[in-house]
C-alpha cells in the first residue's frame, strides 16, 4: 500500500444544506441532542415510550432504558452522590458518545451554552477518574479491586475508547484539552498495563472500539506508544493460548453477564462472539457479533494504512468483500440472528428473524469511511451509502425521538408480539432503550457526515456521497470550494459549482446501480457517460476522475439513473427466492400495511408491471412513492380451513405503494415488507 496524502473532510468546512439532510442534520442538532442530554441526567419526560411498546420486549435490557442514571453514575463515582452504579456495565459510552456529538456539532456550529454545558462535564469526568488514571464508573463503584481482570465481557477499553473519540472531537471542536489530557492518562495506563513486554498483560478488549479511538489519540498528540498501542490489540487478537480462558481461570469463571449468555456470560458464546477464534490477518469472514467486527475492522484499517502493512488490509479486503457478497442485507443491514447480535453464515439473510443492528451499519459506516481513506474504490461508498441511507436512517423516526436497534425487513406485529422469537423485531420505535448504544451512535455519525461525504487524495476530492452542501475542501496543495445542489436521493442529477480557479481533480462517484446510465456534462458540454468510448476523463475503480485546469463558475452535471429498479437476490438466499425488492437510485423501498392493506406476504408483483415513480412532497417529510399494480392472493373460501387438498387458488388487485425503507414505522404499528412475491 503506497503511503499518500489522504484526508476526510472537515467538518467545520462543510455546511449541509436543504434536502433530506438538511432536515435530519437540524433534527439532531434541534431535538435529538438536547433529548440525549435529558436522558443522560434522567430528566426526559417523555422517555417512557408512548407507543405500544409495553406489549414488546425491548431489544436489550429489561427495561424501557428509563431512568439512564449516566450522570448520576459520574457523580456517584466522583464522590459527589450517594448511591450505586446502574446501567449496562458500558453505561458511561452514552455519555462519551453524546460528547462527540456535541463537539461535532459545535465544529459546524459555535454555541456558547452547549460548550459551557460540556465543560462543566468534563469537569466532572475529571473528579471521577482516579489517582492513577482510571476511569470506568462502573468499577470504580462497583468492583474496583477487579479492573482488567474480565476483558471479554466488562468493556472497560470500551468505554475508554468512546471518551477518548469524544476527548480527540472536543479538541478538534474548542482546542480545549482538558478531556484529552484526561483520556491521555487513561490511555498511558492501560498501555503500562498491556502490551508484548513479559511484565504486562497480554490481552485486547472484548469489545473492539480502543484500536481506532487509539489511533486518533496519536494522530492529535503524535504520541506514537498510542499507535504501537493498537497495533497491538490488533496483532494480539487470536493468539493461541486464548487471552479470555486465561483470564477467565484467573476471575474463577466469574461472569458478568450469566443472566444474558448462560452460564458464564460473553465468555460462554466462543471465540468467534469476540472475533478472537483466529488472528485477523487470518480471518476470512465476519463472525460472532456485528457491531464488534465493524469497530474492529475499522481500527484495523486505520493501522494497516498508518504502518504501511498490506498484509493486514488485505484480511480487511477480504472481510468487507464476503460481508458485502453474502452477508450484508439489502438494506446494508448486518447480523443475522438475535443470539448474541451475530453474524451466521453465508446467504443467511432471514428477513423476519434479522438482527441488523443500527450501530452495526454505522460501524459499517466507519469501516468503509476507512477504507476509502487506504484506497479510493466506489464500491465502498456504495455500501456506505446503503448502510446509511437505509438501514441507519431508518434507526431514528422522522421526528427525532424514537430509535430501532432492530431493523428488520419484514413485521408483523401480531408475530412480534406473541413469538418469543420475534420479540426482539419491534413494528414500532421505541422511545429508549436499557442498553442504548444505537441513538447516540446514530448522532455522532450525522453530526460528522461531512467526514464521510468527502476523501481527499493528493490533490484530488473524492466525492462520496450527494447531499446538497457547500465545501471547503484542503487538497494537499490547495483549498477549493464547492457548491453543490440537488434533490438527491429522490432525484438523479447533482449540480457542481466550482469556486476556486487552479489544477485539481473532482472524482465523482458513479454508484454501481447507475453503471448501465450516467452522463457528466461541464459547462453544458458532455464530457462522459455511460458506454461512451470517447470519454474525455478516466473511470476508475467506480470514480470518473475530472481532473483538469478549473475556473470559478464552472459548472458540473451529473445526472444518474433514477427509473425504479426490481432488485433480485442470489438464490442461495433462500427466504428470498421468488422475491423482488425495489429499489431507485440508492434507496431501498418497502411495502407498509397502511398504504397497502393487510397481508403483505400474499402481494405479488408481475414481471412485467410498470413501476412509476411518483414525487410526495406532502408526505412523510417529502419522499417519493412507488406505484405499481399488482395482485393480493385471497384467503380459502372457508376461512377456518387451516390446509386444503385442492384449491383453486384466487387473487384480487391491489395497487402497491412503496415507500423508503428508512421512512417506515412512522404512522402507527403495521406490516411492513421489503421483498414481496414475484409473478
Ligand atoms: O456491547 C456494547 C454495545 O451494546 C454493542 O456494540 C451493541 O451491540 C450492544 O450489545
Ligand atoms: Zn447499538
Amino acid at each position: 500500500m503506497e503511503k499518500k496524502y489522504t484526508a476526510s473532510a472537515k467538518i467545520s468546512d462543510v455546511s449541509i444544506s436543504g434536502g433530506l439532510f438538511g432536515r435530519v442534520s437540524g433534527l439532531v442538532k434541534e431535538q435529538v441532542l438536547p433529548y440525549q442530554w435529558d436522558i443522560l441526567n434522567d430528566t426526559a419526560t417523555n422517555a417512557v415510550p408512548d407507543h405500544s411498546i409495553e406489549n414488546f420486549s425491548v431489544a436489550e435490557g429489561n427495561d424501557e432504558g428509563y431512568p439512564s442514571h449516566c450522570i448520576a453514575n459520574f457523580r456517584i463515582a466522583a464522590k459527589e452522590q450517594e448511591g450505586d452504579f446502574y446501567g449496562m456495565v458500558f453505561q458511561d459510552s452514552d455519555l462519551a458518545k453524546w460528547l462527540e456529538a456535541v463537539a461535532y456539532r459545535l465544529m459546524s456550529e459555535p454555541d456558547a451554552e452547549l460548550e459551557k454545558t460540556v465543560d462543566e462535564t468534563i469537569d466532572l469526568i475529571g473528579r471521577a477518574q482516579q489517582d492513577d488514571g482510571y476511569l470506568n464508573t462502573y468499577f470504580t463503584i462497583r468492583e474496583p479491586e477487579n479492573r482488567f481482570t474480565n476483558l471479554c465481557e466488562c468493556h472497560e477499553m470500551y468505554c475508554a475508547g468512546h471518551m477518548m473519540e469524544a476527548a480527540v472531537a472536543y479538541y478538534k471542536a474548542t482546542g480545549k484539552d482538558k478531556l484529552l489530557k484526561i483520556m491521555c492518562r487513561m490511555a498511558d495506563l492501560i498501555d503500562q498495563n498491556f502490551g508484548p513486554e513479559e511484565n504486562k498483560r497480554h490481552g485486547y478488549p472484548g469489545h473492539e472500539e480502543i484500536e481506532l479511538a487509539l489511533v486518533k489519540m496519536y494522530e492529535v498528540t503524535g504520541e506514537n506508544r498510542y499507535l504501537k498501542l493498537a497495533k497491538y490489540f490488533i496483532d494480539e487478537r487470536g493468539k493461541k493460548p486464548y487471552y479470555f480462558d486465561i483470564e477467565f481461570e484467573k476471575r474463577n469463571r466469574a461472569s458478568h453477564f450469566s443472566y444474558l449468555y448462560p452460564p458464564y456470560g460473553m465468555y460462554s458464546n466462543g471465540p468467534k462472539y469476540e472475533q478472537y477464534h483466529l488472528p485477523i490477518r487470518e480471518q476470512k469472514t465476519f463472525e460472532g457479533h456485528s457491531v464488534r467486527c465493524m469497530y474492529m475492522a475499522s481500527g484495523a484499517v486505520d493501522v494497516a494504512r498508518l504502518t504501511e502493512d498490506e498484509e493486514l488490509m488485505n484480511a480487511c479486503r477480504g472481510l468487507y468483500e464476503n460481508m458485502v457478497q453474502r452477508r450484508m442485507y439489502l438494506t446494508g443491514g448486518i447480523g443475522s440472528t438475535p443470539k448474541a447480535e451475530m453474524f451466521t453464515s453465508d446467504y443467511d439473510l432471514p428477513n423476519d428473524m434479522v438482527y441488523g443492528e443500527t450501530c452495526a451499519s454505522v460501524g459499517m459506516m466507519f469501516f468503509t469511511k476507512r477504507l476509502l481513506q487506504a484506497e479510493q474504490k466506489g464500491d465502498y461508498a456504495d455500501t456506505m451509502e446503503r448502510a446509511l441511507l437505509n438501514t441507519c436512517l431508518a434507526g431514528m423516526s422522522l421526528d427525532g425521538k424514537s430509535f430501532f436497534y432492530v431493523n428488520p425487513l419484514e413485521v408483523d406485529p401480531v408475530i412480534s408480539r406473541e413469538n418469543p422469537d420475534r420479540a426482539h423485531v419491534l413494528p414500532v420505535r421505541p422511545a429508549w432503550f436499557g442498553c442504548a448504544c444505537c441513538p447516540p451512535n446514530l448522532s455522532r455519525m450525522i453530526t460528522s457526515l461531512p467526514e464521510y461525504m468527502y476523501t481527499i487524495c493528493g490533490n484530488e476530492a473524492y466525492v462520496n456521497l450527494y447531499l446538497s452542501n457547500q465545501a471547503k475542501l484542503t487538497l494537499e496543495n490547495m483549498e477549493i470550494q464547492l457548491d453543490v445542489k440537488t434533490e438527491y436521493p429522490y432525484e438523479g442529477e447533482i449540480s457542481f459549482e466550482v469556486k476556486t480557479e487552479g489544477e485539481y481533480g473532482i472524482c465523482l462517484r458513479i454508484p454501481s446501480w447507475s453503471s448501465r446510465k450516467w452522463s457528466v456534462a461541464i459547462n453544458g458540454k458532455q464530457v462522459a457517460g455511460a458506454g461512451r468510448p470517447d470519454n474525455t476523463y478516466i473511470l476508475k475503480d467506480g470514480f470518473l476522475h475530472l481532473i483538469r485546469t478549473w475556473k470559478p463558475g464552472d459548472h458540473i452535471l451529473l445526472e444518474l439513473d433514477f427509473e425504479p429498479k426490481r432488485i433480485y437476490a442470489n438464490p442461495r438466499v433462500s427466504k428470498d427466492v421468488g422475491r423482488v425488492a425495489i429499489q431507485c437510485g440508492p434507496l431501498v423501498y418497502c411495502l407498509e400495511e397502511v398504504d397497502n392493506g393487510k397481508g403483505l406476504q400474499r402481494i405479488y408483483l408481475p414481471r412485467n408491471a410498470k413501476l412509476e415513480l411518483v414525487r410526495r412532497p406532502d408526505k412523510l417529510e417529502g419522499i417519493n412513492e412507488i406505484h405499481a399494480s399488482g395482485f393480493r392472493l385471497k384467503d380459502f373460501k372457508e376461512e377456518d380451513v387451516l390446509y386444503m387438498a385442492d384449491t383453486q387458488w384466487e387473487y384480487e388487485p391491489v395497487k402497491l405503494v412503496w415507500i423508503p425503507y428508512y421512512a417506515w414505522a412512522n404512522r402507527g404499528e403495521n406490516e411492513m415488507t421489503v421483498w414481496i412475491h414475484e409473478k
